[in-house]
Formats: structure tokens, sequence, C-alpha cells
């Protein structure tokens, strides 16, 4: 059966990485429609062979299509998903609108697919934040297998994670520094280029970062496993694609490294890079344009028995964000699309 579907949100880096997967993949399109909520109306924009022009979300009749994927961002979520579930549309948002809400599943295709069973009180499923997602990917194989207790991580986040205006942050700040000009911050606090900023997302009273709380939050909405302490630091660093995190994992049970690295290389969607030989472990540069979570430094932790370190890398928007809510929408159509 082909299904008919809008992008909203088309032209943001999210939604040109899910047409990609759409084209790329074997997924059953049927119509297209190419949504923007705000400046990219008239754009035309190929894919499959086809020649879509972008339309004002606003004017969009959403009984035309079956699934809507959401890739403009929390206000325009928040604006248009009454309105395509009113007209009978299911919505698969990547933005953190909906995360939290309690009527609304929280998915990680390779983690909890039956929980999409529970989109229908909004005809809304939500995707995680991209680290959540490339974290949870890792994990889950040794959380199935072992148990985790606790999750200590640092992440080191791209400046993709912010949109096209931090791209161009990033790149105008390196051109200045080269041709010794000023440098200009508006993405950011602080200059990005050459620089590690600490700070993703407002600061909450427990001195966590919104960011680092997402993490936290999501990571045990996903397992539904409150018992799982998380830890987190997230920094923003001067790569434009790709998050890195270092994970430091507690299990309940002990599993060796050598069992977890086996895990890991039979688990659909990971590519264990991890000889310990020189170079041997991915990096943002290995993981832009895939859509493997990278896995790599897999040892036992000197510092306590139970304790296993990685080092995980996947591309935050094509892998992370824009991958699952595809993985998603394939799943929801098989088992639940009537
Ligand atoms: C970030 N993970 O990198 C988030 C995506 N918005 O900021």
């Amino acid at each position: 059966k082909k299904v008919d579907v809008a992008v909203l949100g088309a032209t943001s880096l999210v939604g040109e990485a899910i047409l990609e997967h759409l084209s790329e993949r074997d997924f059953p399109l049927g119509k297209l429609y190419l949504l923007s909520p705000s400046l990219s109306v008239g754009e035309e924009i190929s894919i499959a062979g086809r020649d879509i022009v972008v339309q004002d979300a606003e004017q969009f009749d959403f009984t035309q299509v079956r699934i809507a994927l959401f890739a403009a961002g929390a206000e325009a979520a928040a604006h248009y998903a009454a309105k395509a579930a009113a007209a009978g549309c299911v919505v698969i948002d990547s933005s953190p609108q909906f995360r939290t809400d309690a009527a609304v599943p929280l998915v990680v295709a390779e983690v909890n697919p039956d929980s999409i069973a529970d989109y229908l009180p909004r005809k809304l499923i939500a995707s995680p934040n991209a680290a959540t997602i490339h974290l949870l990917k890792a994990l889950k194989p040794i959380y199935d297998a072992a148990g985790i207790s606790r999750i200590n991580v640092v992440s080191f986040q791209s400046v993709s994670g912010s949109g096209k205006e931090a791209i161009n942050e990033l790149a105008d700040q390196t051109r200045a520094i080269f041709n010794l000009s000023e440098t200009e911050n508006n993405v950011y606090p602080k200059r990005i280029a050459f620089n590690l900023l600490p700070q993703i997302g407002a600061f909450l009273d427990n001195g966590y970062t919104v960011e680092e709380m997402k993490m936290v939050n999501e990571t045990q909405r996903v397992l539904a496993d409150e018992s799982v302490a998380i830890n987190p630091t997230t920094v923003r660093v001067p790569v434009f694609y790709g998050h890195a995190q270092a994970v430091h994992i507690e299990t309940r049970n002990s599993i060796s490294a050598a069992t977890a690295r086996d895990l890991l290389k039979n688990t659909p969607g990971v590519t264990v890079i991890d000889e310990r030989e020189d170079g041997s472990f991915p990096t943002p540069l290995d993981a832009a344009a895939q859509n493997d979570v990278l896995v790599g430094r897999i040892r036992a932790d000197i510092s306590h028995p139970n304790g296993l370190n990685m080092w995980i890398v996947a591309d935050n928007v094509r892998a992370g964000t824009a991958l699952n809510c595809v993985n998603i929408a394939e799943i929801f159509i098989e088992k639940y699309l009537k």
C-alpha cells in the first residue's frame, strides 16, 4: 500500500534528511507534500525524481495525507499537531514539544517500537532528542543482557543540532578568525569556533541544562524504567555534523567488554569500530552522512566492578532524528495504519 505523506519543515536540516531517507529507502510513498511554516514557501525541491513546490503549511488541508513528519521545531509542532490530528492524520514529531506528554508515546524505533501502539489519544508520536536516540540504540542490547543501574555521560554535540544558522555561525567565525577579523556570536552565548561550550539549552534550578535533563527524562521514558540513574554533561563542540558521547555505565549484572562488543556487533543500526589500534575508533567525520550509530573504545571500567565504558558517535541529523522518524513511520504503516 502506498501512503500519502506530508513533511512539515521540509527545508530544515532534519526535513532535508527525512526527504533523503524517503527517496533512498523502500518507503511506500504515495503523494508527497512539502510544507513550511515560514520563509521557504515556493521553493522547489527535487526528490525521488519528482519536483515538488514547498507549500504554506497554514493553507494545507491535512485530510490529504495519512502521515505527517514534523521537522519544523517545537512552536510549529504546537501550532499544527492538533489541526493535523483533527484531519485524521498521524503526526511523527521530531521536536521536544510533546516528548513529556503522557498521552504521546516517545519512541526509538529499535528500542520501544511497541509504544507506537499508544499513538491514538492525540494521533501523535514523538521522537527523542538525537543524543538520546544514539545513546539508547547503543545501550539497549546491554540493558537487555545485563541491566543498567547508572549512566554517566558527556556529550560532544555538533552545531547542526542547533540548525542551519549555527552551521553558518561556525563557518563565519572560522573564516573571520583566519582573516584576522572580529567574530560575532548570535546563536551561541560565546564563540564556538576553536572553542567548547558546556551549555546546551537554558540552565535549570538544579544546575543542569535543558539538554541534560532531556537526556535524563527521555532515556527513562523510552526504557520505561525510572530506576536507571543518568548523569549527563552536554557540550557544544566546533564540529558541523555528528554528536559524540563518552559513556560510562554501571550494569546490574557484570558483563565483560568482549561480550558487550559482540552484542553491539550483532545489533542492527550499530557498527563497532574498536580494534584497539591507532585510529580504530569512530569520529564525527566517520559518522557524517551515515545511518548507523558507531561505537568504539569499549572497555572495562578500572574504577568500578560493574563499570563499562564506550564512545559512541552518530550523525545527529541523519542517523539520529531523521532516520528515527522515518523508521517510526515505516513501523506505523506496517503494523497500525488501517
Ligand atoms: C542539539 N540535540 O544538538 C539537540 C538537537 N536540537 O542541540
